[in-house]
């Protein structure tokens, strides 16, 4: 069985595919394609991914794009410990994270991380977009605390494929003034320690 994954490390989607893999011990070949120089417009990634995204991945042949359908795919075809949760309710919590941070949360994440790590990337600093981002990601990470309520991880008992997709973007912001302001929300703090402290996140580091 042979895994690449299309995509570069410094992508926080690719890095949600990163952890997964790494959570469930598999080999891999990685095939760097790089956001930042704006390679995933190139015609031969447009061949694997239209929409010009990272991460595609390939397995023995067959590709899948969005990250959603490639870590509940790789869930299925790896051995390892599952990281879709088996009751249905924790699954229906995981699919809610999942959609809220594609929908809701990555544009906003990317107003506030790109403002002061890749200005460039979005056409340079704009405070009122790193404002709107910052009030967007404090909605989102809200949302997801109280999805997550008393459980340690978003989706209940177990780390799931719901906290592989805001982790590596709540990085990001850690890195920025903004983060204390971001983070100041109930239940993110002992939810991102555990995250943080996870071999996979450590072993990602773009
Ligand atoms: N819906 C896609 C989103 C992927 C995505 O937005 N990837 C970013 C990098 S983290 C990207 O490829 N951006 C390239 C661009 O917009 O030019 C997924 O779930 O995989």
């Amino acid at each position: 069985m042979s895994i690449t994954l299309y995509g570069a490390n410094g992508s926080t989607y690719v890095r949600t595919v990163r952890m997964f893999l790494a959570e469930k011990g598999a080999e891999y070949q990685q095939v760097q394609v790089d956001v930042l120089k704006g390679e995933p417009h190139s015609p031969e990634h447009l061949t694997r991914h239209p929409f010009g995204k990272v991460p595609v991945i390939d397995h023995d042949g067959f590709q899948v794009i969005e990250t959603g359908a490639i870590t509940t795919y790789l869930n299925e075809v790896l051995p390892g410990p599952s990281l879709v949760p088996g009751n249905v309710k924790d699954r229906a919590r995981a699919n809610m994270v999942m959609g809220i941070y594609d929908s809701y949360g990555y544009g906003g994440f990317v107003q506030v991380a790109g403002y002061h790590l890749f200005p460039d990337f979005l056409g340079g600093q704009n405070d009122n977009a790193r404002r709107e981002g910052i009030k967007r990601v404090r909605q989102v990470l809200q949302v997801l605390m109280k999805i997550k309520g008393n459980d340690p991880f978003l989706a209940g008992q177990q780390l799931s494929v719901a906290d592989l997709f805001p982790a590596p973007m709540c990085f990001y912001v850690s890195l920025t003034p903004d983060a204390k302001e971001v983070f100041d929300v109930e239940g993110f703090a002992p939810w991102w320690d555990r995250v943080q402290a996870l071999p996979s996140f450590q072993g990602t580091m773009p």
